[in-house]
């Protein structure tokens, strides 16, 4: 069994983590693209082209399943992905937990990158799920790229910011950027008291309901291998893959 994940970076580890944790046979590809990083900020036309190029790539390595673990690339990319792969294989993408939230009743933000913030597939949920006036949509500029580099003062600034536009009144917060749970610590203390949604528990439990597997927790470990796009240009033509064993922690986010 071969699992594909694809996010620009990082983003997709806590998803990475549960797969490991909930399967750890299954033998895991993270598809990253540096090069291209951000994808928050870009056009949709771009993430699309971006993220079927990786999918190919993933198939090309025998990927059984493609899960999108990034809202960003889900709500630019999900459809064209599956038209393409499915019903073969699998599609599993990230939905920014809204309905979670929503359903506690209480005010809630929606933090997220530029792209997502302002995707009708983000305004469709809300929609759907909340009532209205219930949430705010809270786009993060610079916070995805911040975490991805590792920059403690930037990383900071984004957060703060994020918080300043923040309503007040809100109880609860989607983390509806796959990077953002990484530094979920940060956001509790920006904002006291608040509740965080993240999705990449539920993204990894229907990546199994979609390959028809149970949970298996003590099966025999398979191998990880991240697979980076090079500096030349579109990613297969200059992939790099590093296999790294078990150096992903088995367990949640
Ligand atoms: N992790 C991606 C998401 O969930 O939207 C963001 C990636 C990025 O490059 N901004």
């Amino acid at each position: 069994m071969r699992i594909a994940l694809i996010d620009s970076g990082l983003g997709m580890l806590p998803t990475a983590g549960w797969l490991r944790h909930l399967r750890p046979d299954a033998h895991l590809d993270l598809l990253m693209d540096p090069d291209g990083m951000p994808w928050g900020a870009r056009p949709g036309e771009w993430i699309v082209e971006r993220v079927l190029t990786a999918a190919r790539l993933a198939i090309a390595r025998g990927a059984d399943a493609v899960v999108v673990p990034c809202n960003t690339a889900s709500v630019n990319a999900l459809v064209p992905l599956r038209a393409e792969l499915e019903p073969a294989r699998p599609v599993v993408g990230t939905v920014p937990a809204i309905k979670p939230a929503a359903a506690s009743g209480e005010p809630f933000g929606v933090w997220a990158t530029e792209a997502t913030s302002a995707s009708a597939y983000q305004a469709d949920l809300v929609a759907l799920f909340a009532a209205p006036g219930q949430a705010t949509a809270v786009p993060c500029p610079g916070l995805a790229r911040a975490v991805e580099t590792a920059d403690p003062a930037a990383i900071t600034a984004a957060v703060d910011a994020g918080a300043a536009r923040t309503p007040d009144d809100v109880t609860g917060i989607v983390l509806g950027c796959t990077h953002y749970p990484l530094v979920s610590d940060l956001i509790a203390a920006a904002l006291p008291g608040v509740r965080l949604y993240d999705s990449a528990g539920a993204v990894a439990g229907q990546t199994l309901r979609r390959l028809g597997l149970e949970p298996a927790p003590d099966a025999e470990p398979a191998g990880v291998s991240v697979v980076l796009s090079g500096d030349e240009g579109p990613l297969p033509a200059a992939a790099r893959s590093y296999p790294v064993g078990a150096a992903l922690a088995a367990g949640g986010s």
